[in-house]
């Protein structure tokens, strides 16, 4: 298994989830913005030159959340995944998914706006929106974790995803004074040994 990685990108999901379950893989290397990743080599396994790409003897299959449920479909032993009969279960799609329907989106406008764009084509109205959004999209996460240390009543993939944007919404700079319980969620995900090592591939 070969795992396309970058750091400080969605990738760490991806390994994070494979170092959780104790999978052996290889992984390639690759910085945000890497020149290699708008290659027509690289374009051939991801046309739009993005991270995560995971190959597994012929597969070739981009998109995160995609990769982690193949994962955990294929080799993941019924870890990390809610009973189908418990209430848990639609709660844990429900997370999962909230990671790229709601969360990173805002967080896309936000580096596009402070980053990316060189500082005249920066546009404040968007920028100002996106951030009130995404303030909005994690007060909601705050709220469920009121006495909660998951997203479930139990470690899962949702972890992997949310969690995942969460902690990347804090190392942006969104302000998290007034979101206890999402500091205690960020320190509690950053202690795993597994996202430790993914994160740091
Ligand atoms: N929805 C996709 C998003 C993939 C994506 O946008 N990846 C970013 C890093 S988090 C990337 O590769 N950016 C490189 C670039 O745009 O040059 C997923 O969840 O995998």
């Amino acid at each position: 298994m070969l795992l396309h990685y970058a750091q400080n990108s969605r990738a760490v999901r991806v390994a994070w989830l494979l170092e959780e379950l104790n999978i052996k893989y290889d992984i390639k290397k690759y910085a945000i913005g890497d020149k290699e990743l708008r290659e027509s080599e690289y374009k051939k396994i991801n046309p739009l030159g993005r991270v995560p790409v995971l190959e597994d003897s012929d597969l070739v299959i981009s998109e995160s959340g995609a990769i982690i449920q193949y994962i955990l479909s294929k080799y993941g032993q019924n870890k990390f995944v809610p009973d189908i009969e418990s209430i848990d279960f639609p709660y844990y799609l429900q997370w999962f998914h909230y990671a790229e329907g709601m969360i990173m989106p805002q967080m896309n406008t936000i580096v596009v706006e402070t980053i990316l764009l060189p500082p005249e084509k920066r546009n404040e109205v968007n920028l100002a929106r996106a951030m009130k959004l995404l303030t909005r999209m994690l007060d909601v996460v705050e709220k469920n974790m009121e006495n909660k240390k998951y997203l479930t009543s139990e470690f899962t993939a949702a972890d992997m995803m949310t969690g995942h944007a969460v902690i990347m919404s804090r190392e942006l700079g969104v302000d998290f004074s007034e979101k206890q319980n999402l500091l205690f969620y960020v320190d509690r995900l950053l202690s795993r040994p597994a996202l430790q090592k993914a994160w740091n591939l």
